[in-house]
């Protein structure tokens, strides 16, 4: 008879080991994410999926900018300490919340309206029964399907983070001015290879950005008078008459993928090799030997990309999830349950 390493059950009989001693080898043996399943709400709620897929699909034909926000909200999430509603929680006066740190101006009140519409549904079916991290990635995952993206699998069991901080935000998330050396830095972190962010990338089929992350780019770049030569030169023109009065209002925004902006496809591979990369990240990609050749093979062929899209969301889904008594299940997204009544 072997011993495995892990083998609990047989550890357990063999010796009489503590419960906490047990629970602790147990949480060794098996990483949070590995115990998230499908079927995680199927007696206690089996109408959940249904229920957000209903809320969702109303709200994103009443207001088509969520899909996108949501989309970007759920990525935040999940790198600023993991896939646990994080994001969602409102600074009050004793602390200081993560997005209140993110770059925000995207983070707009669609996205959040909407998991909160989504579990305001399901605490009437199934009260303290779902999390607020599974309702942000399902959300997440219906929105990609009704802009024409592929369907993924949602693995469930994400238990709410007990803390959200501004200060745990530095550092965890990318920005258009890095070098292609830190974004796949950044991605490395959390386990993301550069194929995961290549794909991932292509997020920005949907969605807009406001000037002031691309305005560098057009305006005055590097000193020059002009626009990132790497850049069409309609389209750079473009962008500075759409953006002429950023500065005094900060609202403007352009579509990231002016082609088919509101359709979740391969167009914004195709846009990043022609010089229509909004950001200067996008572009990036086509310039770096690392992630150029997926840019082209995503450019060239959809299904590639929705492969590996498909991927590397199942894969992001399960940063960092918390499960056990690391979390709870939050009554109301927004606030931890130790500060509601
Ligand atoms: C590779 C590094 C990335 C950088 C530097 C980056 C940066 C940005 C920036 C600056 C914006 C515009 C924000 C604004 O002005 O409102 C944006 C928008 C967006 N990003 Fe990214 N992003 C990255 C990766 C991702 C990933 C991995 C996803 C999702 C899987 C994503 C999803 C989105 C979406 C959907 C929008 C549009 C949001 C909206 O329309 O409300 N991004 N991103
Ligand atoms: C975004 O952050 C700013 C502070 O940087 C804050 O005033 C604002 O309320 C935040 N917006 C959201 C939607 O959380
Ligand atoms: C990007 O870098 C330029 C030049 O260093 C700077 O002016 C601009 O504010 C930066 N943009 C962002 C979004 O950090
Ligand atoms: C596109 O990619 C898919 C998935 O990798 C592959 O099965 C298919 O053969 C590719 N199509 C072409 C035309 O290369
Ligand atoms: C699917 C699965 O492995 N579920 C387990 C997750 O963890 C709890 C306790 O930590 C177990 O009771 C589940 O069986």
């Amino acid at each position: 008879m072997t011993k495995k390493v892990g083998d609990i059950s047989m550890a357990a009989r063999a010796v009489a080991i503590p419960p906490a001693l047990l629970l602790l080898l147990f949480s060794l043996a098996s990483p949070a994410a590995a115990n998230l399943s499908t079927g995680y709400y199927q007696k206690t709620c089996p109408k959940a999926e249904q229920i957000i897929s209903d809320v969702v699909t109303g709200k994103q034909i009443s207001t088509p900018t969520t899909a996108a926000g949501s989309l970007r909200l759920f990525f935040h999430d999940c790198f600023v300490g993991g896939c646990d509603a994080s994001m969602l929680i409102s600074t009050n006066a004793f602390n200081r919340a993560e997005r209140d740190a993110d770059d925000n101006i995207s983070l707009p009140g669609d996205a959040f309206d909407t998991v909160i519409r989504a579990k305001t549904a399901l605490e009437l079916q199934c009260p303290g029964v779902v999390s607020c991290a599974d309702v942000l990635a399902l959300a997440t995952r219906d929105l990609v399907l009704m802009l024409g993206g592929p369907f993924y699998t949602v693995r469930l069991g994400r238990k709410d983070a007990l803390a959200s901080t501004a200060a745990s935000v530095p550092g965890n998330l990318p920005s258009p001015n890095m070098t292609v050396d830190q974004l796949i830095d950044v991605f490395a972190k959390k386990k993301m290879t550069v194929q995961d962010m290549v794909a991932l990338s292509g997020a920005h089929t949907v969605g807009f950005s406001h000037c002031n992350q691309f305005a560098s780019r057009v305006f005055n770049y590097d000193g020059s008078g002009g626009h990132d030569p790497t850049m069409n030169s309609e389209y750079a023109a473009a962008l500075q008459q759409a953006c002429a009065n950023y500065e005094k209002d900060s609202t403007i925004a352009a579509f990231n993928d002016l082609m088919t902006p509101g359709k979740f496809d391969n167009l914004y591979y195709q846009n990043v090799l022609r010089g229509l990369g909004l950001l200067a990240s996008d572009s990036a990609l086509a310039a770096d030997k690392r992630t150029r050749p997926l840019v082209e093979l995503y450019a060239a062929n959809q299904t590639a990309f929705f492969n590996d899209f498909t991927k590397a969301m199942e894969k992001l889904s399960l940063v960092g999830v918390k499960t056990g008594r690391k979390g709870e299940v939050r009554r109301r997204c927004d606030e931890f349950n130790s500060l509601s009544t």
